[in-house]
């Protein structure tokens, strides 16, 4: 019995010191286990005296009962101690708010396109596409360009195996194909892809266009430069926004003009993006030669006309400051974030 009593203390002891879980299976192993100490002390009742037996068998089974209440307990402060601990280090703070989804936004040269299109759409202008991929009629022989005109060469063109076809380099073939099916008068704007072998900071392979046509009777230079003159300054919102027109040639119109604004970045007081000229260059434009309203059954007897070209994405480096044209095209989600 005093034997028992010490291998009880004992037991207490192990429970009350076990730190783990594991630990403490261990120690109920040990004493209650098939093989258990106290489990062992009751197979050996029966070298007893048959008087004693009963007395002995009691105690060990008090001493079993609560040994296992010990264990018991021990455990549930474990478990508690080792929920605690997996709780403080799994910390979630539930009061914070959540991610959340970005909004999408529409790509710069997205926007710059609806601008321009919604300024001419309020002047009365219809817009027209056309395909892509060109032949060489509607993307230079009605254009008056020459046989030997260096724009043909294939630096400048990416043309298809399949000879006469191409890829448009400017968006002018859509106002060829419009002539040629509602004939005169007629106003129209061109926008889209237009493609040339050139690339580096201010060109890429791909860039955008939009084109305007206007042919009717009595229509002159002046009203071509009134018409860009409002388009200009509602696009840059400048009421006194200044324009100047400069002798320019392209082979489709005749006389032919480029036309700079005052820079709007410094008033025309000389900065980095005007190269201290205080003009920056916005378009290209022009009364259309005689030979391509022939080349789409216009009488110019009777006949007059005027067009303009400007780059979409030449506008977005002066309205948006993108110093690169590349960064249009390389989906860099943090340049396509400013545009929201
Ligand atoms: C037809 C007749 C005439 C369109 C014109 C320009 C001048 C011009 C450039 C602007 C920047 C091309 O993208 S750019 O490099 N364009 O300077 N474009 S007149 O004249 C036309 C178009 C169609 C039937």
């Amino acid at each position: 019995m005093q034997h028992l009593d010490d291998l009880i203390r004992e037991a207490h002891r192990r429970i009350d010191t076990s730190t783990t879980l594991v630990a403490l299976n261990d120690v109920r192993v040990h004493y209650l286990g098939r093989k258990g100490v106290l489990t062992e002390q009751l197979k050996s009742l029966g070298a007893l005296p048959a008087a004693e037996r009963a007395g002995a068998g009691q105690y060990i089974n008090d001493a079993k009962r609560l040994v296992n209440e010990a264990l018991d307990r021990r455990k549930q402060v474990l478990e508690q101690t080792e929920l605690d601990a997996k709780l403080t280090a799994q910390a979630l703070d539930i009061t914070l708010p959540g991610r959340g989804h970005e909004p999408g936004g529409l790509h710069p040269v997205t926007r710059l396109l609806a601008r321009v299109q919604a300024l001419f759409e309020r002047m009365g202008f219809r817009m027209e596409t056309g395909p892509e991929i060109e032949d060489e009629f509607h993307n230079f022989d009605a254009l008056n360009f020459k046989l030997d005109h260096p724009a043909r060469a294939a630096m400048d063109t990416f043309y298809l195996r399949d000879w006469p076809l191409l890829l448009r380099t400017h968006t002018s073939p859509v106002q060829i194909r419009a002539m040629l099916a509602y004939g005169a008068p007629i106003r129209v704007i061109a926008p889209g892809r237009t493609f040339r072998h050139d690339s580096d900071v201010t060109h890429t392979p791909m860039f955008h266009q939009v084109e305007g046509l206007l042919v009717d009777e009595g229509v002159s230079m002046a009203h071509l430069r009134g018409t860009l003159s409002l388009f200009l300054q509602h696009f840059f919102e400048r009421d006194d926004l200044q324009l100047r027109f400069r002798p320019s040639y392209f082979p489709f119109v005749e006389p032919g003009a480029e036309v700079d604004i005052r820079c709007i970045f410094c008033d025309g007081g000389g900065c980095r993006i005007c190269k201290q000229g205080g003009w920056l260059e916005v378009l290209g434009c022009g009364l259309v030669h005689p030979n391509v309203l022939r080349a789409c059954k216009i009488n110019p007897e009777r006949y007059t006309g005027w067009a303009f070209g400007l780059g979409v994405e030449r506008l977005g480096m002066l309205r948006y400051g993108i110093s690169d044209m590349r960064m249009n095209f390389e989906n860099d989600i943090r340049f396509l974030q400013q545009f929201r």
